[in-house]
């Protein structure tokens, strides 16, 4: 069928780098005229030659339901059929999880995939939307293919669209915009295959079966996630209808911020803790972040999180028991609880910079099966993402497999069991979000000044003796890109850490993120509260950095 195509005369916006995880910006930021389809030309014509080019693409999009998605939908599909592009698979409405769409990637052997969303930021027209990139092994681009959309947007001239009609994503099944094929797809049902393959879902049913009375309460957070917990818990493992709250997608995220950490799911946490629920889990707005309480207060760090599942990962999954578990790896800020699981098991293990785009290159090459951040991420080389639901499955897995020689094992034993073998690494992030950005970037050359004179290595700092400093810089072994400036470390001799980073998904100000991390073999300390244990450490962060001087801030926004 033959189509008009126009080319539209554009001029580049400022502004328009991806950040840790895509571009994002504010609703209105994306609504101005050109600016969206500035940016979607620009990733259309930095989709690199080895991966196949737009031209003849397959691509996945989706995203997380957040408003203005509709609109981006409508301007992906006349510039992919100006591009050149086959065929768009979309999950219906638009709706695809992020880890639901890496999958998709990787299993229709796709071109690559557009995300569509701002993940744990809040939506709604005064708030953020997110556009993001990712290739063909379903992972985010690696930063040359994000420095080479940035370039492009700096001297765009034009971009083209075709004159197709409206496309109704609402529809199952495929229609034609002139050459390019869209195929709209049940968003949730190849998701919730892959992970029958992952997991032993008889074995979970067995043990809700035998344990009628273990209360499991999921928190979609009116994020994407909902629809793929509902499938999951309530028509999959036959839970009741009152184990999943907030499980319908909204624009807004009902004006709630979607990120699953104690703050932002607040609700969630009290309920847990007040209607006795033994299990509580949530997923951010796009489907890729997990947080895990326990009844009683127990909380699992996201760090703890990783060390766990990769600790019984062989015994209590059967993915692993197949694959086998070729390595470790997590981002820098996260505690060292995961290196200890893979010395003890005679793995490979790999710290890598803040941002699940670094995890890639080592799974592919087979060096890495399980990974995680301190933000709430954590993933395996099933996909190239991170996944929240995987992560609350494979924790159920674990309670499942614990209790079949244990019965009555919580959460809170599995920790603390974890900690006898290991030892514990007590870790808290403080955000400083949406500081004056001045003011943090003088904080930040302040500290490279103090770690490149070198002038604390070997002083005592509230009783902690520094043992070095640097600025953390990654040699990624597959491919032998150097990503430099990644976050301050100020290491301890006895293996404490302070890092401080600037944030890389915030859409306006600066949100400074100050991560503390303290170990201890002494087994009267492991139930100790984090805080307490942590606080002459936290003061000394706070005394290095100088943080309230620079910042304003005497408190943080957001402790986890
Ligand atoms: C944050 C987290 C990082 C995570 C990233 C994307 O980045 O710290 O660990 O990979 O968000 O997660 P930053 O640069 O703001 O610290 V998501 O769920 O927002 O895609
Ligand atoms: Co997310």
């Amino acid at each position: 069928m033959a189509i008009s195509i126009q080319s539209v005369a554009t001029t580049p916006f400022e502004g328009q780098k991806p950040g840790t995880s895509g571009l994002r910006k504010r609703v209105k930021i994306f609504q101005q005229r050109h600016y969206t389809e500035n940016f979607i030309q620009a990733i259309l014509d930095a989709i690199p030659q080895s991966e196949g080019g737009a031209k003849g693409a397959t691509l996945i999009v989706g995203g997380d339901g957040r408003y203005y998605l509709d609109e981006v939908l409508q301007i992906i599909v006349k510039i992919s059929a100006a591009a050149g592009v086959s065929k768009l698979v979309v999950g219906r409405n638009g709706i695809l999880s992020t880890p639901a769409a890496s999958h998709l990637i990787r299993q229709r052997k796709a071109t690559g995939g557009i995300l569509l969303t701002a993940s744990h930021n809040p939506g709604g027209p005064d708030n953020d939307f997110g556009i993001k990139y990712n290739m063909s092994n379903g992972g985010p681009s690696p930063e040359n293919v994000t420095n080479h959309i940035y370039e492009i947007t700096t001297t765009i001239k034009e971009y083209k669209i075709a004159d197709v009609p409206k496309v109704d994503f609402s529809q199952l099944g495929t229609q034609q915009a002139g050459d390019l094929t869209i195929e709209v797809i049940d968003e949730v049902a190849d998701y919730i295959d892959m992970l029958k393959t992952i997991f032993d879902f008889d074995a979970i049913k067995s043990f809700f079966k035998d344990n009628k009375n273990y209360k499991v309460l999921f928190d979609g957070m009116n994020g994407v996630t909902g629809p793929y917990g509902y499938r999951l818990f309530v028509e999959e493992l036959g839970l009741p209808e009152s184990s999943v709250m907030r499980f319908k997608p909204l624009p807004d995220f009902g004006g709630a911020h979607p990120d699953p950490n104690l703050t932002y799911a607040h609700d969630l946490v009290e309920r847990v803790n007040n209607e006795g629920y033994d299990f509580g889990a949530a997923s951010d707005g796009d489907g890729d972040r997990n947080m895990i309480i326990g009844g009683n207060h127990a909380f699992v760090t996201p760090s703890d999180s990783v060390a766990i599942i990769a600790h019984y990962a062989k015994e209590a999954i059967p993915y692993f028991k197949k694959n086998g578990v070729h390595g470790l790896a997590r981002s820098m800020p996260t505690s060292l609880a995961l290196d200890r699981v893979a010395e003890k098991q005679g793995l490979e293990y790999f710290e890598v910079p803040t941002g699940w785009k670094f995890f890639g290159n080592l799974m592919d090459a087979k060096r890495c099966s399980i990974c995680g951040e301190e933000s709430f991420g954590t993933g395996s080389d099933h996909i190239r993402e991170k996944d929240g639901v995987w992560a609350i499955m494979a924790w159920i897995s674990i309670i499942a497999f614990v209790n079949k020689q244990t019965p009555g094992s919580s959460v809170q034993d599995i920790l603390q069991k974890h900690y006898k073998i290991y030892g514990r690494n007590f870790f808290s992030r403080y955000d400083y979000e949406d500081v004056e950005g001045s003011g943090a970037d003088d904080m930040v050359s302040r500290l490279n000044e103090k770690i490149n004179s070198g002038e604390w290595v070997g002083q005592v700092f509230g009783g902690f003796k520094v043992k070095t400093t640097d600025n953390f810089s990654y040699n990624d072994p597959i491919d032998g890109s150097i990503s430099k400036n990644q976050g301050i470390r100020i290491i301890f001799e006895d293996t404490s850490r302070i890092v401080i980073r600037l944030s890389g998904t915030g859409s306006q100000g600066a949100t400074v993120r100050l991560y503390v991390e303290k170990y201890s073999n002494n087994p009267a300390e492991y139930a100790n509260a984090t805080q307490d244990a942590l606080k002459p450490l936290i003061d000394v962060a706070l005394e290095l950095s100088q943080l309230e001087k620079f910042t304003g801030r005497k408190e943080p926004t957001v402790i986890t």
